[in-house]
C-alpha cells in the first residue's frame, strides 16, 4: 500500500483535483479527489493514466549538448554557462527582435510563465512569444477585445442558470474540455426541461447525446450564424430591449443581416429550413450558453465564426447576464490585452503579423526564422511545447528549427524540437515539483491551488521555473539584490512586501523584473521560484480588493493592525492569507465568489460600458460570406475533393503529452476515419491503408469506416508521429498543413479545413 497525495491534474487545462498513490517514488494509483471544490469526485481518463506520463522510458534526468549528431550529457553549470554566454552575445549583436520564446506553459501547468516572460519580455525585450492561444483562440479572442472591450473577457456557459447548452464545434463528451463535462453533458441531457444542441458536421459523441444535431457542412459556420442572425432580425426575435440598453451600434450592423438570403445561404449549410428556424426560436427565447471549440475556432474564417458567434449572444440578451453567457473570475489575468493597431506593439517581420492577448500567430513562427530580414528571429527557447508537431507545417518548423542561432528545449522528454536543439535541458513534471495553472476557470466560484511535489527528485531534473531563472542569471541578466532583501523573504511575508516596495521606489527600473526579483528571494526561501509566483499572482490578483474575495470570507487578519491603515497594504495582507490558506489546502480552496449580477459588468471594459458591434475590419470580411461566393469556393476545388479535419481530439490522447503508447492499449486510434460510403465510392476497405494528400503535404494512415463521420470529410487524430522508446507510431498531422493558411483577421490555422485528396497506399488484403 502506498501513500495517497492530493494534486490536481496535469493533463488539460480543466485541471481536476485528483489523489494518487505513490509506492517507491513512482504513481501506482490515480483516482479522482473527492475533496476537490472544482471538480468534486471527476476526473477522466487521461488523468487516471499520469503513471504513464510521470514515469516513462523517454524522460530525460541530465542537461544535453548537441556535438555534431549526437547529445552529450553535461552538468548544469556548463549548460547554464553556455547558454547564457551565447544568448547574450547574440542579443548584444543583433537585438531582443531576433529572439523568441515557445510556450512557457502547459494548458494546466503554468506555474513558470511569470518568470519565462519576464526573462524574455522585460529582462531580453522581445515581444515575440508564441503558444498553442495562436492556434486556437486568437479568433475568439480578437473578437472579444473587439466586442467586450478586453481580449481578457472571454465568456463560459453559466451552467448553473441555463436551459440550454449548446457544443458549437466541440466534442466535449471526449475532450472534457469544461470543468466536469461529461457529468454535466449528462445531466442536461437526461433533464426532460434542459436541452443539449451540437452544432458539428459529423454525429460525435456528444451530437449523440443531444436533443437537436444541427449536421452542417463543414466550414459554413459563419455563413449559418449570417443566416441565424438575419432569420432572428427579419422575424422580430432579437432581444430588443437589451439591445437598446446595452448596445452601441446596433443599427449600423443591423445592414449585415438585412436583405440577407437566408435560405439560399442555409442551403449552402446543408441545414433544413425548418430546424434553422426551431434552432432561431430557441436562442431567442430560451436560456443558452455555449461551449465553442476547435470545430469553429481552428475552421475557415474562423476569426468571423467566433466574432458572429458573439453577436448572437448580444442579439439574443445573452451576453454576460445570468443563464447566458458569463466571464469566469480567474485569480490572474491570462495575459495583456493587446490592440494590433497601437504602435508599441510588435508586427512580425516578414508577415507581418500582431498578437492576440500577447500571443502571435504560430503559423508563421517558421517563416520568420526562414525570412533573410536582418531581424530574422535567431534564437528560440521552448518549455511545454513541441512545435515540430503542435505547429502548422512540420517540415517548415523543422527546417527552421535547425536555421536558429541557438535552440534552447526545456522538456520532460526528448522530443521532435528537441532532437533539433544546441540545449536540451530536463524539467520536472507538476508532480515532482511545485506548479499551478491560470486557467482554473469556474464560475461562480473562484478556485485556486498550488500542486505541491510528492515525488522526490530524480536524476538532475529541475523545476522549470528554476530553469528559466538560471538562464536569466546566467545572461547577467539580474542585478545586484541587497542581502537585506534575501534576509526578509525568510520571514513575514507583508513585511518582505514592504521591503520589495522600497527597492523598487530607489531603483525604478528594477519594476518590470519584479517576479525575476521574487522567484530569486522568495523563491529561494520557499525552496521553489515557481511557489513563490503563486504568491506574485495573487498579491497583484486582478479580484485582490475586490468583494469576489471577501464574499469568500477573506479578511485582513489580526497580524498587522498598523500596516493595514493604508488601504494598498490592506490587499496585500488579505491576499497573503489567501496565498496561506491555498498552501495549507493541496486540494484547492473556494478564494472568490461572483454576484451574477454585480460582477458580470466589470468585464465589459469599453469606456462607455457598452457592446461594440461595428467593426471595420468585419465590415469588410463579411461581405463574401455569401451563398454564392461561399458555394463557388467550397466546390470550387477540383483538385482536391475532399476535406480532412487533421487532428481530433481523441479519447486516450492528450495532444502531444501522452506519448506512451501504454495508455493506448485499449485501442488503436492512429486512423483516417471516413463515411462508409465515402469508402465503398473510392473502393478502400476497412484496415486498408490509403494515403491523404494536401498542398501541405502527406501521410498515410489505416481507414476506420463510421457513419458518424460526415460525407466528404475525414478526420486524423493529431496525437501521433512521436518517437517513444525508439519507435514512432503513426505520423504527425501538421504535414498536412501550409504555414500560409491562416486567417486572414488574426493568423489562426484552419487545421479543422484542409482540402484533401486520398489513394490507396497498398493493396487490400495486405
Ligand atoms: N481526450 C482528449 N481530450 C482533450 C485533448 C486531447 O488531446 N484529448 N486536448 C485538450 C485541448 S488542448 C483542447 S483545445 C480541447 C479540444 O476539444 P474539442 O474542440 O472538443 O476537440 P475536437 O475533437 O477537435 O472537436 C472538435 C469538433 O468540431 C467538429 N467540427 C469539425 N469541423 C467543424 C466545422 O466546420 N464546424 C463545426 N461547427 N464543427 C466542426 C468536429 O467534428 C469535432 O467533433 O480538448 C482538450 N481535451
Ligand atoms: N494539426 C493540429 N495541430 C494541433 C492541434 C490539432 O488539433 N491539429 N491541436 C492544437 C492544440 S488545441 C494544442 S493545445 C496544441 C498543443 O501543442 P503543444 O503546446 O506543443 O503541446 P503538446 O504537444 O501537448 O506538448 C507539450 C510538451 O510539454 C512537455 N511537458 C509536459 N509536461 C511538462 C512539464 O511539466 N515540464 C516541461 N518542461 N515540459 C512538459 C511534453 O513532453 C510535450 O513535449 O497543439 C495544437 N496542434
Ligand atoms: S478532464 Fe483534464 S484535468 Fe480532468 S482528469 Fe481529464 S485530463 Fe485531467
Ligand atoms: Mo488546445
Amino acid at each position: 500500500m502506498g501513500e495517497w497525495k492530493k494534486t490536481q491534474c496535469n493533463m488539460c487545462a480543466v485541471s481536476c483535483g485528483l489523489e494518487m498513490e505513490v509506492e517507491n517514488n513512482k504513481i501506482v494509483n490515480v483516482r479522482p479527489d473527492k475533496d476537490s471544490p472544482k471538480s468534486k469526485d471527476y476526473c477522466c481518463r487521461k488523468g487516471r493514466a499520469a503513471k504513464y506520463y510521470q514515469d516513462n522510458a523517454d524522460r530525460l534526468d541530465y542537461p544535453l549538448k548537441r556535438v555534431g549528431k549526437e547529445f552529450v550529457r553535461i552538468s548544469w553549470e556548463q549548460a547554464y554557462s553556455e547558454i547564457g554566454a551565447k544568448a547574450k552575445e547574440i542579443l548584444d549583436k543583433y537585438g531582443p527582435r531576433t529572439f523568441a520564446l515557445a510556450g512557457c506553459g502547459l494548458a494546466s501547468a503554468q506555474g513558470e510563465a511569470p518568470i519565462g516572460l519576464t526573462l524574455f519580455k522585460k529582462a531580453i525585450g522581445t515581444q515575440y512569444y508564441y503558444n498553442p492561444i495562436g492556434i486556437e483562440f486568437m479568433g475568439f479572442w480578437w473578437s472579444c477585445g473587439k466586442i467586450f472591450g478586453s481580449q481578457l473577457s472571454v465568456p463560459e456557459p453559466d451552467e448553473k442558470n441555463n436551459d440550454v447548452l449548446i457544443f458549437w464545434g466541440s466534442n466535449s463528451y471526449v475532450a472534457h474540455n469544461f470543468n466536469r463535462s461529461r457529468q454535466v453533458t449528462r445531466e442536461f441531457s437526461e433533464d426532460p426541461d434542459r436541452m443539449v444542441i451540437t452544432v458539428d458536421p459529423r454525429l460525435s459523441e456528444t451530437a449523440r447525446m443531444s436533443d437537436m444535431h444541427i449536421a452542417l457542412r463543414p466550414g459554413t459556420d459563419s455563413l449559418l450564424i449570417r443566416a441565424l442572425i438575419a432569420l432572428i432580425i427579419r422575424e422580430g426575435w432579437q432581444d430588443q430591449k437589451f439591445i437598446d440598453e446595452r448596445v452601441l451600434d446596433f443599427d449600423k450592423v443591423k445592414s449585415w443581416f438585412e436583405g440577407f438570403d437566408i435560405e439560399g445561404a442555409l442551403k449552402v449549410c446543408g441545414v433544413p429550413y425548418e430546424q434553422a428556424r426551431e434552432f432561431g426560436k430557441i436562442l431567442a427565447t430560451r436560456n443558452w450558453g455555449t461551449h465553442p471549440d476547435l470545430g469553429v475556432f481552428m475552421g475557415r474564417h474562423n476569426t468571423l465564426n467566433n466574432y458572429l458567434l458573439l453577436m448572437l449572444m448580444v442579439i439574443t440578451g445573452k451576453a454576460l447576464v445570468k443563464g447566458g453567457s458569463v466571464v469566469a473570475n480567474t485569480f490572474v489575468n491570462m495575459g495583456d490585452h493587446t490592440d494590433e493597431n497601437d504602435p508599441k506593439v510588435w508586427h512580425t517581420v516578414e508577415t507581418d503579423r500582431a498578437p492576440v492577448l500577447g500571443v502571435y500567430p504560430e503559423g508563421v513562427l517558421s517563416t520568420e526564422i526562414l525570412s533573410d530580414n536582418p531581424e530574422h528571429l535567431r534564437v528560440l527557447f521552448t518549455s511545454l511545447t513541441n512545435p515540430a508537431r503542435s505547429y502548422p507545417d512540420s517540415k517548415a518548423i523543422e527546417k527552421a528549427l535547425d536555421k536558429l542561432d541557438l535552440l534552447v528545449v526545456i522538456d520532460i522528454v526528448m522530443t521532435e524540437t528537441a532532437r533539433h536543439a544546441d540545449y536540451v535541458l530536463p524539467g520536472k513534471t507538476a508532480y515532482e515539483a511545485y506548479d499551478f495553472n491560470m486557467f482554473q476557470v469556474t464560475y461562480p466560484e473562484t478556485v485556486c491551488q498550488l500542486k505541491h511535489p510528492f515525488i522526490g527528485q530524480i536524476g538532475e531534473r529541475k523545476e522549470d521555473g528554476e530553469i528559466w531563472l538560471g538562464i536569466a542569471k546566467a545572461m547577467g541578466l539580474l542585478p545586484p539584490i541587497p542581502n537585506s532583501l534575501y534576509k526578509a523573504a525568510e520571514g513575514d511575508r507583508v513585511i518582505y512586501f514592504t521591503k520589495l516596495l522600497m527597492l523598487v521606489m530607489k531603483h525604478k527600473e528594477y519594476f518590470d523584473i519584479l517576479p525575476l526579483i521574487i522567484a530569486e528571494t522568495l523563491g529561494k526561501a520557499m525552496g521553489s521560484p515557481t511557489k513563490s509566483m503563486m504568491w506574485a499572482v495573487l498579491i497583484t490578483s486582478p479580484l485582490a480588493g475586490t468583494d469576489i474575495i471577501k464574499r469568500a470570507g477573506f479578511t485582513a487578519g489580526k497580524k498587522h493592525r498598523l500596516l493595514q491603515l493604508l488601504p494598498p497594504l490592506k490587499k496585500i495582507c488579505i491576499m497573503d492569507n489567501v496565498f496561506q490558506a491555498v498552501d495549507d489546502h493541496p486540494e484547492g480552496v473556494v478564494i472568490g465568489i461572483t454576484d451574477n449580477d454585480k460582477e458580470n459588468l466589470r468585464h465589459i471594459t469599453h469606456k462607455d460600458k457598452k457592446f461594440h458591434l461595428y467593426n471595420d475590419v468585419i465590415n469588410d470580411y463579411i461581405q463574401n460570406i455569401t451563398p454564392e461566393k461561399e458555394k463557388a469556393e467550397l466546390d470550387g476545388d477540383v483538385e482536391y475533393p475532399f476535406v480532412i479535419s487533421s487532428g481530433r481530439h481523441s479519447d486516450g490522447g492528450v495532444n502531444g503529452v501522452m506519448r506512451n503508447p501504454a495508455t493506448y492499449v485499449y485501442r488503436q486510434p492512429y486512423t483516417l476515419a471516413m463515411n462508409p460510403e465515402d469508402a465503398q465510392e473510392c473502393g478502400f476497405v476497412e484496415g486498408q491503408k490509403v494515403r491523404v494528400t494536401t498542398r501541405g503535404g502527406t501521410l498515410v494512415a489505416p481507414v476506420e469506416t463510421s457513419y458518424q463521420i460526415a460525407r466528404g470529410y475525414f478526420f486524423v487524430p493529431h496525437h501521433f508521429g512521436f518517437t517513444f522508446n525508439g519507435e514512432t507510431i503513426g505520423e504527425g498531422v501538421n504535414t498536412l498543413a501550409r504555414s500560409v493558411d491562416l486567417d486572414s483577421i488574426t493568423g489562426n490555422p484552419f487545421l479543422r479545413y484542409i482540402p484533401c485528396k486520398v489513394e490507396a497506399a497498398e493493396a487490400v488484403g495486405k
